[in-house]
């Protein structure tokens, strides 16, 4: 081994946890782009996405997964699941994301799942958000308790705060060895993939309880010629109502999500974007096998 590689280490880091503790926020600030979506609905990541950081050190490689669910099963939802599952399987090390303001008995199914035998490191996520911070060490006593973790973290992925310490305690657990991406590779993604979740992140964010969920989006084409990129995208809707809704009055709300969408691949991709969307009504896709196959889940 010569000396630029001796000492540098490399690993698959798995981020799980319980819906809407910040798993993605975390791996976005973590790798400094915004790679995984991101909203304060429930359930927002349905994919497994890998978002990657290389220092001259170490190579980590991120991978943020579906919020762990054990309500309100559809086949999505036990897909869903299955890709957690699936995720923590040959991976380094395990970063548990928990909301230090409320730990539930979600969190514990979470943890429970986690195998045995991979290091688990706990990152105690949104400290900004908490009133009291004398509550911090009672919660990190009782998170303690429920197995032997590697390293409890207290973090704010949203303001970045302890981001420094938690990549310490993770590269600590990294096996050495050489990088698997070039350095300035981000994600193992491609483009289409990114273009379909910057759609569903703006119905997540724009619009009320029901119809997010009500709603998949797919890429019919995705062209570039030059810097210019032509997408053409369609977004299943479950119900009629959901079609309205998601349409606006005058087309105003699907307006609104499309040009920032829009402006979020711009903003990755580096160039302008032709974006098309429709909308189409398909009933009962969340618990369709073949659509949700088709659809990636
Ligand atoms: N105050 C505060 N809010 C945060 C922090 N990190 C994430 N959030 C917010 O928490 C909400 C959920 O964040 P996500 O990153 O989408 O959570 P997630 O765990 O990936 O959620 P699912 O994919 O649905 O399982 C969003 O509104 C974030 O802005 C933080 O450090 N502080
Ligand atoms: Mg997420």
């Amino acid at each position: 081994m010569d000396s630029v590689d001796a000492g540098h280490r490399c690993g698959h880091v798995a981020i799980v946890g319980r819906p809407s503790v910040g798993k993605s926020t975390l791996l976005n600030a973590l790798v400094g782009a915004r790679i995984s979506i991101t909203s304060r609905k429930p359930q927002t990541t349905r994919h497994r996405v890998t978002g990657i950081l290389s220092e001259p050190d170490a190579q980590f490689v991120f991978v943020d997964t579906p919020g762990f669910q054990t309500r309100r099963l559809s086949r999505l939802n036990e897909r869903l699941n299955a890709t957690v599952r699936n995720a923590l399987t040959g991976v380094d090390v395990v970063v548990l994301v928990v909301d230090a303001a409320r730990f539930t008995q979600q969190d514990r199914d979470a943890a429970a799942l986690l195998p045995r035998g991979v290091p688990v490191i706990v990152a105690l996520n949104k400290i900004d958000a908490l009133a009291d911070k004398r509550a911090l060490l009672p919660r990190l006593a009782e998170i303690a308790a429920l197995r032997d973790f590697a390293a409890l973290v207290p973090v704010s992925a949203e303001r970045g705060t302890d981001l420094p310490a938690l990549k310490r305690a993770i590269a600590e657990l990294l096996p050495a060895g050489p990088a698997l991406y070039p350095a300035d590779d981000v994600t193992d993604r491609d483009e289409r993939f990114l273009a379909a979740e910057f759609i569903r992140e703006k119905i997540f964010r724009q619009l009320g309880d029901e119809v997010p969920y009500g709603t998949a989006v797919t890429i019919e084409a995705f062209e570039q010629a030059g810097r210019l990129r032509r997408i053409r995208a369609t977004v299943f809707v479950d119900k009629a109502s959901q079609r309205a809704i998601l349409i606006g009055e005058d087309g105003a709300r699907m307006k609104a999500i499309a040009s920032q969408a829009r402006a979020d691949m711009e903003a990755l991709f580096g160039g302008p974007v032709f974006l098309d969307v429709w909308v189409r009504i398909k009933r009962g896709w969340s618990n369709d096998d073949a659509m949700l196959t088709r659809l990636g889940y």
